[in-house]
């Protein structure tokens, strides 16, 4: 006799599992959620992305819009460190010698002003140790939280991002930071390529244009869900609180 849509979905629950109140669908989607199989991710809150005279800044691109998730995000960080979850943060950056920076990448920041490997107010843009590549002390990682030093968009490519979270035996991931439609956007796919289950925090992301963040949560949500699903910082709060 073939299961009910109703019995597949209740079978995958595990016994006394919980749930955030998240789009479109109750996320993780077993209920599978403790703080020994979930990470927060806090993607490149870097100044080079959100302090004057960075990166973003030296591109023209209001700086309001990849603040707003500063105050969120502390409020979060604050009550999964007390609950014991696993926080990891990213760092977008180039080696000094500009050999990990793809020559179309550097051509094309340099066509806008703000050419990374080039001096700015912040130090060398987007250069590993130079003051913009600095994590804003508002998010200053803490003591024991891995900092993933990343070359590109996305957190796996010539990183340890992946052995980090297989070591702690990650299965889930609450996505944060910026941007939403790009470094955020390029994590989230290959995590879920690679099996994690992710959820994207609406108001603890954000990207250089906002009509580019709402259409970056919207595609998570296509296909019951294609890439995960999307929830708002309150919602998590409520559900590990
Ligand atoms: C970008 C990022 N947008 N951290 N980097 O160039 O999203």
């Amino acid at each position: 006799m073939t299961d009910t849509l109703d019995e597949r979905i209740d079978a995958a629950m595990v016994p006394g599992g919980r749930t955030v109140d998240s789009d479109p669908y109750p996320w993780p989607f077993d209920g599978d959620l403790r703080p020994e199989n979930t990470a927060i991710v806090v993607i490149d809150m870097q100044v080079d992305f959100c302090a004057p005279g960075g990166y973003v800044d030296s591109m023209g691109y209001d700086l309001s819009l990849t603040r707003a998730p500063i105050e969120p995000i502390a409020r979060l960080l604050k009550l999964a460190r007390e609950k014991d979850f696993t926080v990891i943060h990213t760092r977008e950056g180039h080696k000094p010698d500009l050999s990990d920076l793809p020559a179309n990448k550097r051509w094309r920041s340099q066509r806008i002003g703000a050419g990374i490997g080039d001096q700015g107010p912040c130090g060398r843009i987007l250069i590993r140790g130079e003051p913009g590549w600095e994590i804003i002390p508002e998010l200053s990682p803490i003591a024991g939280e891995p900092i993933i030093d990343k070359p590109g968009k996305g957190s796996f490519l010539a990183t340890d991002f992946d052995l980090v979270l297989q070591t702690k035996r990650i299965r889930n991931i609450v996505l944060t930071g910026v941007t939403t439609d790009v470094c955020v956007h390029t994590t989230m796919r290959d995590a879920n390529d690679r099996g994690y289950e992710c959820l994207v925090l609406s108001d603890c992301t954000g990207a250089t244009k906002r009509e580019n963040h709402l259409a970056a949560l919207d595609m998570v949500k296509m296909q019951g869900g294609v890439f995960g699903a999307v929830a708002t910082s309150d919602a998590f709060i409520e559900a590990i609180g």
